[in-house]
């Protein structure tokens, strides 16, 4: 209603519009979601000017942890990549040792090190960026991020080195990092400065446990997905985006939550009643070897038995006794 009658009152002038609106709009498929194997978190919404879907932008989607951390961080299209050479654009990224000699593959407890090679064409200033590495597991989980605010010479190509410890529980397979340039970070306003390059690299060689999952299919204009697991932390997470369309700016934010592991009727606590949905999945299971809640099978090996009985007992007294 607010951009109708802006657009009205405009009218009332000679063919002139004061200026373009800029609009970005973000969602989540779920609002809340509980963090069993494989779980996706669908991040979508559109780009659009004038209330026209721009087909040619970019749009920076951060999202930080529920301890305030950064999480996943971004770059994607709304369509197509923009025509136009950017001022600062990430070249490459790849897996290296500590000297930038490449290397891809990292034991489990490690730290692996990225090279991005990042160029500033604007010939007369220099220009500020944050230079982000955001790495996926094989399961598509973001787990690290690494961090870099660096001021580039005008004209100049150069390279920085960014460190992530792998975890020593981390899913061992061929895994992503993403390396991408933003103004600042999305949070504080920042815009993408650049598409997103993107290298693979290997934790320990393993087969992959999970295949990609199904395209997801939205009628928005840009969106991104990850999976979520056991182990992702509970709690709320802000999604920040970001664009720069031809000199304007348009931001927004949302939430979503990660549920508690254990926390079946997703009330936030771990109380008898969710023991409960867990007696009932163990009696089945003895029963009829059926597993009606896939959630009760906490080491996720096909079965409902002893072992995750003494994991739910666990999570009860970690919830009451912590
Ligand atoms: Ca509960
Ligand atoms: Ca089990």
């Amino acid at each position: 209603m607010l951009t109708s009658s802006i657009i009205l009152a405009a009218g009332t002038l000679p063919r002139v519009y004061a200026y373009d609106i800029l609009y970005l709009t973000v969602t989540t498929d779920e609002a809340s979601y509980y963090p069993l194997s494989g779980t996706s978190v669908h991040i979508y919404g559109n780009l659009t000017r004038n209330e026209t879907r721009v087909t040619d932008g970019l749009v920076a989607i951060y999202v930080k942890d529920p301890g305030n951390n950064p999480y996943a961080i971004r770059t994607v299209n709304t369509g197509s990549n923009p025509p136009q050479t950017p001022y600062v654009r990430v070249e490459s990224i790849f897996p290296c040792d500590s000297d930038g000699n490449i290397q891809y593959t990292f034991k489990q407890g490690t730290l692996a090190n990225f090279k991005l090679t990042v160029i500033n064409y604007d010939i007369f200033e220099s220009r500020e960026a944050l230079l982000t590495v955001n790495t996926y597991d094989p399961d598509d989980m973001p787990f690290c991020s690494g961090s870099l605010k660096i001021t580039l010479a005008p004209d100049s190509t150069s390279v920085f080195i960014v460190g992530i410890p792998i975890p020593s529980d981390a899913t061992t397979g061929i895994a992503t990092a993403y390396g991408n340039a933003y103004t600042d970070w999305p949070s504080l306003g920042g815009t993408p400065h650049c598409i997103e390059k993107s290298t693979q690299y290997v934790i320990e060689a393993k087969t992959l446990s999970y295949q990609s999952s199904i395209p997801f299919q939205t009628n928005e204009n840009y969106n991104t997905t990850f999976h979520i697991k056991p182990k992702t932390r509970a709690g709320t997470y802000n999604v920040y985006v970001t664009a720069n369309y031809e000199g304007q700016i348009a931001t927004n934010s949302t939430t979503f939550k990660v549920g508690m592991l254990g926390d079946f009727d997703q009330d936030n606590d771990i109380d008898s009643v969710d023991r409960i949905y867990m007696a009932r999945a163990y009696r089945t299971y003895w029963q009829t070897g059926e597993i009606i809640d896939p959630r009760c099978d906490f080491d996720e090996d096909n079965d409902i038995d002893y072992a995750d009985r003494i994991t739910m007992g666990r999570l009860y007294r970690d919830y009451w006794y912590p």
